[in-house]
């Protein structure tokens, strides 16, 4: 097994901390000044856990293509390997989401004892109907849960169902459905038809759910399909929640939206409503584009962040949130990919955590349109870096983890490992 070692990292700390020290005190000392604990935002930013997809580790593609870069994690084992990796180097992805039936582990107690090595947990379970299996008695290719005939809606939900206990065996604590169904021409399905028996087959699956799991709901506008997608948007997926009880949430994808959609008001009517799910992060120019969390719009970012930390505090109702990555690498290291992602996200949340919630409440109390904007851009506006890179010193991670990964070598070795050729399960 590849692991790195914490004395290789903190050797490489080594030569970058007396310059940290400085920027962090200065860092301090201004937030300090602005009468904000540091020590509150450092303990909120080594809370926040990250959890890595096991499709994220490969190759990305597109419908074109798809560039191999070598040394792909080849099974689960070599997956849970990488997302160990990521979070020593960062302290901030503890845990590995599974999408079924990509990843189906032969040996439950190994993958468990691996992953604990690595001091990693299993988050949410994820499941597919939106390819056809070999050996499958039925084709999805008009529709899974949304289906016209009772048989294919069937055999969907009782792969649901085999998605949970997988996930059972393993301790994660929640499956997330992400339907495709959908359809691409006017005249091809009756709308109210394929919510219905998407309603009752999320239904059925909710109660096959253990006392303490959640089920997320995902949303998306189009793709695969270009007419039609049966859960479209949030409001049809916050329906569905609500249908299906108390267990069910609905999950926001930030690729699954059209331009400009105000995304943090969305969190915020969710959040009100005590049924936000979890996130799933990335970034996008046109649509579901899966770039680089923050690499485009890490603004909007931030005032998503800003919805969450004023939710997550104001809406006891709303239950823990679970938070993960879902983009994909065509051009990119996927591991050097996903470090860039956790910054991100953890520089978003950092940022937001510094608005002054007081001010800003009188702010808008007072109707200061003006003064309501400075507080918000005073907080984005701020370099947080040092702050990132002072939790993860604290507790032995990367102060530069790009630098460690590249450093240390970690690609190379895994090319040598699994070759050049290997390929990692998933689209
Ligand atoms: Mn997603």
């Amino acid at each position: 097994m590849i692991m790195l070692k914490k004395e290789d990292i903190q050797y490489l700390n080594q030569p970058r901390l007396e310059q940290h020290q400085v920027e962090f005190k200065q860092l301090s000392e201004q937030l300090t000044q602005r009468n904000i604990e540091v020590e509150t935002v450092l303990n909120k930013l080594n809370e926040f856990q990250i959890a890595i997809p096991s499709w994220a580790l490969g190759a990305g593609g597109t419908r074109f293509g798809r560039y191999h870069f070598g040394g792909a994690p080849r099974n689960l084992f070599e997956k849970i390997e990488d997302v160990g990796l990521l979070h020593a180097l960062t302290g901030n992805s503890n845990a590995i989401s599974l999408h079924i039936p990509w990843d189906i582990p032969e040996d439950t107690q190994a993958v468990k004892e691996a992953a604990a090595a690595q001091g990693l947990c299993f988050d949410a379970v994820n499941s597919n109907t939106f390819q056809d299996q070999g050996g499958q008695k039925h084709s999805y290719k008009f529709g899974s849960l949304s289906h016209v005939s009772q048989e294919v809606r069937d055999q969907a939900i009782e792969h649901n169902k085999e998605v949970i206990r997988i996930g059972e065996s393993l301790g994660s604590k929640s499956i997330t459905v992400w339907l495709a169904d959908g359809s691409n021409f006017p005249g091809q399905t009756n709308f109210q038809n394929a919510l219905g028996h998407t309603q009752n087959s999320l239904l059925e699956i909710t109660r096959s759910l253990p006392e303490d799991w959640k089920m997320f709901i995902e949303y998306k506008p189009y793709e695969p399909h270009f007419y039609s997608t049966v859960i479209q948007d949030w409001g049809t997926s916050f329906l569905l929640a609500n249908a299906c009880g108390p267990k069910a949430f609905t999950l926001v994808d930030l690729g699954h939206h059209l331009p400009n959609t105000n995304i943090e008001q969305i969190v915020a009517t969710l959040l009100m409503h005590g049924k936000l799910g979890g996130f799933h992060f990335n970034d996008s120019k046109y649509g579901d584009d899966d770039l680089t969390v923050g690499s485009i719009q890490p603004y909007k970012l931030f005032l998503i962040f800003n919805e969450l930390v004023y939710g997550m505090a104001n809406n006891k109702n709303n239950p823990p949130l679970a938070w993960m990555i879902d983009a994909s690498h065509n051009t990119k290291d996927p591991l050097e990919d996903l470090l860039q992602s956790i910054e991100a996200i953890l520089e978003a949340y950092a940022k937001a955590l510094l608005i002054d919630q007081n001010a800003l409440h009188q702010a808008q109390k007072a109707n200061d349109v003006v003064y309501g904007q400075e507080l918000i851009q005073n907080a984005y506006k701020t370099d947080v870096r040092p702050l990132l890179c002072e939790m993860r010193q604290r507790k032995g991670a990367a102060l530069q983890p790009i630098l460690t990964f590249r450093a240390t070598k970690q690609r190379e070795l895994r090319l040598q490992n699994r070759g050049m050729d290997s390929q990692a399960s998933g689209l």
